[in-house]
């Protein structure tokens, strides 16, 4: 019987900074997992390293289930980003080598494939009105058919999603210390609707559009905002207010038709399961890479469907490659999935994760190589050393730390 013989740590500032797991057989068999938490990297590389490799060498790699109960409920101190993440980040390469080692694409082993592919959204961004048009002008020419739109807020120096110089948004900064951010919610809520009206009038009524609204508004204004969009008919307003006040979503989800996306920050079902049961929300944002892998994920969606949330995964460029292809593979095969997030990662990411997944006709697909589908080339990662980056600190006009 094989058993787990090699657990490497692997961190790379490839394109970003990227925390992965790398399972080997004594068979010889590879797992890839991700394991990155964006800003606190090194706190899960250590949590791995110092304490769950040492409790996997020579374990069975085909216990998957039981490998996941036993570090979880072995912790005894559960849940949480860092724990979950590194719990993830093993399960998924667990999966990785069972796919493996049966010969088939992980999806496979899932119930097989429930729609030809994964509809994207892509993220279009702009300083203002024109350049935001002109941004979702080019991804749907891209093939994109979904499109997440982000704009600067007149009045306010920077905001969420648009990137300073017009070019690529990568939220994490280098540096010692956080960057720091200035937040107006009445300006943004005075200029939501006409940011929504604009689009609309360019791009007529069928285009879905998502907006990201990261966690920044009160329930009422949260409530507000959402009955002020209702005539353009969003795909999705994601995390109106701050995700682990699940009771807020009562109040918000009751006062508009406004479909509502939460969760990418929740790494447990129980961070979500009010959500859920109540029927709060439409799409349920949880990834595999920080709930749990696809053992817990698939437990978040089962939930999700008994209850009528589609999935809507977190993908942004701080998922890995191995992350998003461990989310296609899953949303391929659920009944429920509702749309996957695709930030492209840099040509330094692709480079040092090659990967079967495919963007085509707008729609992602994890390809049909044995596992994920995903490996690790060492010498491009290891061009790219680990350095210290951090999420900006969002603070309101009179100082208060505000969310980001
Ligand atoms: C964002 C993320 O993609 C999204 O919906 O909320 O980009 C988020 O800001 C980052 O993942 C944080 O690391
Ligand atoms: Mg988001």
């Amino acid at each position: 019987m094989p058993a787990i013989e090699k657990a490497e740590v692997l961190v790379t500032g490839a394109g970003r900074n990227f925390v992965t797991l790398r399972l080997t057989t004594s068979d010889g068999v590879v797992g890839l997992g991700d394991a990155t938490l964006n800003g606190r990297e090194l706190a899960v590389a250590s949590y791995l390293r110092d304490h769950l490799v040492p409790l996997l060498i020579g374990r069975d790699p085909a216990r998957i289930e039981d490998t996941w109960q036993y570090l979880y409920r072995g912790a005894y101190w559960r849940r949480g980003p860092v724990t979950m993440a590194a719990i993830s980040a093993v399960d998924v390469a667990l999966w990785d080598i069972k796919a493996r080692m049966a010969g088939m694409p992980l999806y496979q082993l899932l119930g097989g494939a429930s729609r030809r592919g994964c509809l994207a959204y892509a993220h279009a961004m702009g300083r203002n009105i024109p350049e935001l048009l002109d941004s979702i002008r080019t991804h749907l020419e891209t093939g994109y058919r979904a499109i997440r739109v982000q704009c600067g807020v007149p009045g306010m120096e920077s905001t969420y999603g648009v990137a300073a110089d017009g070019a690529n948004y990568e939220p994490a900064h280098q540096g010692l210390a956080p960057a720091e951010s200035t937040w107006d919610s009445a300006a943004y809520l005075r200029f939501a609707p006409a940011l929504m009206e604009a689009v609309r009038l360019e791009f007529g009524p069928e285009l879905p559009l998502l907006h990201d609204v990261h966690h920044r508004l009160t329930p009422r204004e949260a409530a507000s905002l959402a009955r002020s969009l209702e005539p353009f008919a969003l795909f999705w307003l994601e995390d109106v207010t701050p995700a682990e006040d699940q009771a807020a979503l009562r109040f918000v989800r009751a006062s508009t038709t406004t479909p509502l996306a939460i969760g990418e920050t929740f790494n447990s079902l129980w961070d979500c399961q009010l959500l859920l049961e109540e029927r709060l929300i439409d799409f349920i944002r949880a990834s595999v890479t920080h709930a749990g892998g696809i053992t817990h994920m698939r437990r978040i969606l089962s939930l999700a469907e008994l209850h009528g949330v589609r999935s809507g995964m977190h993908g942004a460029t701080d998922i890995s490659p191995v992350g998003l292809a461990a989310s296609l593979h899953l949303g391929l095969a659920i009944p429920n999935f509702g749309i996957q997030e695709h930030m492209p990662h840099s040509p330094e990411t692709d480079e040092a994760f090659p990967h079967a997944y495919t963007l085509t006709d707008g729609y992602l697909h994890p390809g049909d190589a044995p596992g994920l589908g995903v490996t690790i080339d060492d010498a491009a990662a290891g061009r790219h050393p680990y350095a210290a980056a951090y999420l900006p600190v969002n603070r309101l006009a009179d100082g208060t730390v505000h969310d980001w």
